[in-house]
Order: structure tokens, then C-alpha cells, then sequence
């Protein structure tokens, strides 16, 4: 097995692209690839302040890797869960990554600073844990962004994640999902630009670009994700990737470039409902936000209305 660019012996082979690599023209194609996500889909500007959401594991702390690498100037973000013992590794794994790349880390904690955990929180809101947990995350990284005056949030969604998630979407036919579905949504109606730079590498992948960068991850699974039915999908294209190579980068690609677009009027029809919500100020078509009826569900303190910043920090 030998390296397809310099012919050296491979440590890696990767079959959608039928090549195989050797360390250092692994590391070169996962920045190429990385850089050719944030080109072809307008992600992120130099001077842009990004904010990436860092969970401990190996996709973010690769991203977080990656765009530094690439010379971006990029803060971490690790948001604290209240999963017992899971957190407090993910969150060593954040922290001693921050201090190896003496990068920033901003660090939100939802027991202390919103008075609920993950797992007490989803059970008093009668939420499936994964469903309490996406929604608080989607809140915490949008506010910490404009509180901190970044102009996007990168998260580590792989091509494997990016997949199942259309997988999930089109088995049910979730068409308003779908018309959001993509890899770089704009700001806009108090959002902040949110990117997923990794939709062109997949999981695989960042395990091994972690393993060959020296990049401690945590690699147990969050406890809670029994069950998910995300895991299923995975199981399901995995499955069919054996026997197909580049199934899923197909079935991803093709979606972004033949399909989304006749989903898009859903999407927008929704957008244009928003509202900030009376009680933090967050865009909203209900009366008052998902999140703030979870924390107080949940027993939690209300959140205080988002402090915009007036510029960088
Ligand atoms: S952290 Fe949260 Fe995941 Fe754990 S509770 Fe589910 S969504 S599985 S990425
Ligand atoms: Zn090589
Ligand atoms: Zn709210």
C-alpha cells in the first residue's frame, strides 16, 4: 500500500477515493478538503472572528486544529452539560487541547450559569435527553457568539453526521429540515453564520488526522446517545458504503447541488415568522422561545435578555 502523492509506504487508505496516504499527504488532503468546504461554500472570511464549538471529542478539536492551521482566527467554545463524569472528561479534553494550542477557550456551564443539567432538565421538560440537549446547544453557541461579537460558528459535522442527519430527514420526509439542511446558513434574523467546514471529510478520517496530530480526544461516547436514532442511520449507510464506496459523499453532494433548492421555500416561509422572544430576546416563531420554556421546565434560572457586543474582545 503506498502513498498516492509521493509514493512512500500509506498509513491510511480511503476508499471513496480510492487512494490510499501516507501521514504527511493525509494531513495535506484533510486541510485541502477543509479548505475547499470553506471556498466552494463562502464559510468563512479571513478577517472573520469564529467561534467553534468544541465538545472534546475528535471532529471538533480536529476543526478547531484545522482552522488554526489554516490561519483563522478562532476562539473555542465548550459548553458544559451536567452528564456526570462525561462532561467533566469532554471538558479536560477542551481545556488541555486550549492550553497545547495556546488558543482561547470560552466556557459555559449549564448547571451553574442556567441552573439545570441535561439529563434532569430533558426529564422534567419530558424531552428525549438528545432533544433538550440540540436545543440548549443551538441556543448557548448562537448567544455566545453575539455576546462575544464573533461573526460565525464553525461545529464539527462530518460528511458521516451531515449523511444521517439527510438520511433521518428524507426517510420521514421532513421537508422544513430539509430546507435547512446545508452546509453554511447566513446570519440573518438574529442568527449568527453558523459553518460545518468537515462535510467533505468523514468520521473515520478525523479519528485517524486526531491519532496522527497527537490530538487527545475523548473517545467514549456521551451516555446519552443510546438509542439515538442518528446511530441507526449511520449503521444503515455504513453498510451500504462496504459495498458502494462514495455512497454517502453521493447521496450528501447530490442532495446539496439537485435538491435543496426545492426545499428552500419552507425554510424561508419559517424564517419569516420569527420573533425575538419576550423573555431573552432570541428569534423565535412561538411566543416565548424553546429554550427559555425548557429551563423553566427544566427548573432552571430564566435566561437574562442577549447583551449584543459593541465589537471584539
Ligand atoms: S451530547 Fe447531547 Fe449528543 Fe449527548 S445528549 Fe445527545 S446530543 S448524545 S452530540
Ligand atoms: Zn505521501
Ligand atoms: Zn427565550
Amino acid at each position: 500500500m503506498r502513498c498516492r502523492v509521493c509514493r512512500q509506504p500509506a498509513v491510511i487508505d480511503i476508499r471513496r477515493h480510492n487512494a490510499n496516504f501516507c501521514t504527511e499527504h493525509f494531513l495535506k488532503l484533510c486541510r485541502d478538503q477543509v479548505a475547499k468546504a470553506i471556498g466552494e461554500f463562502d464559510m468563512i472570511d479571513p478577517s472573520d472572528r469564529v467561534l467553534v464549538a468544541v465538545s472534546g471529542g475528535k471532529d471538533s478539536l480536529a476543526l478547531w486544529d484545522l482552522l488554526l492551521d489554516l490561519g483563522y482566527q478562532v476562539d473555542g467554545l465548550y459548553l458544559g452539560l451536567g452528564i456526570g463524569d462525561y462532561s467533566h472528561a469532554s471538558r479536560d479534553h477542551a481545556r488541555a487541547f486550549a492550553q497545547q494550542r495556546q488558543a482561547k477557550l470560552v466556557e459555559v456551564d449549564l448547571p451553574t450559569d442556567y441552573g439545570y443539567d441535561i439529563p434532569t432538565g430533558a426529564k422534567a421538560a419530558r424531552r428525549v435527553p438528545c432533544s433538550a440537549c440540540g436545543l440548549s446547544k443551538r441556543h448557548l453557541f448562537d448567544r455566545a457568539a453575539l455576546e462575544g461579537g464573533y461573526d460565525v460558528v464553525a461545529t464539527g459535522h462530518n460528511l458521516d453526521d451531515e449523511a444521517a442527519v439527510l438520511f433521518g430527514n428524507v426517510l420521514r420526509w421532513h421537508t422544513e429540515y430539509l430546507g435547512r439542511q446545508l452546509p453554511v446558513l447566513p446570519a440573518a434574523n438574529g442568527f449568527p453564520r453558523k459553518v460545518k467546514p468537515l462535510v467533505r471529510l468523514g468520521e473515520r478520517e478525523m479519528a485517524a488526522y486526531c491519532v496522527m496530530r497527537g490530538i487527545d480526544y475523548i473517545v467514549e461516547e456521551c451516555p446519552m446517545a443510546v438509542g439515538n436514532k442518528h446511530l441507526g442511520y449511520k449503521d444503515a449507510l455504513n453498510a451500504i458504503e462496504v459495498t458502494s464506496p462514495g455512497s454517502k459523499h453521493d447521496f450528501y453532494f447530490g442532495f446539496l447541488s439537485r435538491a435543496a433548492e426545492r426545499f428552500r421555500s419552507q425554510a424561508t416561509a419559517e424564517q419569516a415568522e420569527l420573533h425575538p422572544c419576550p423573555s431573552c430576546g432570541a428569534p423565535t416563531t412561538a411566543d416565548t422561545c424553546a429554550f427559555c420554556r425548557l429551563v423553566v421546565r427544566a427548573g432552571g434560572q430564566a435566561p437574562v435578555p442577549v447583551q449584543l457586543s459593541t465589537g471584539p474582545r
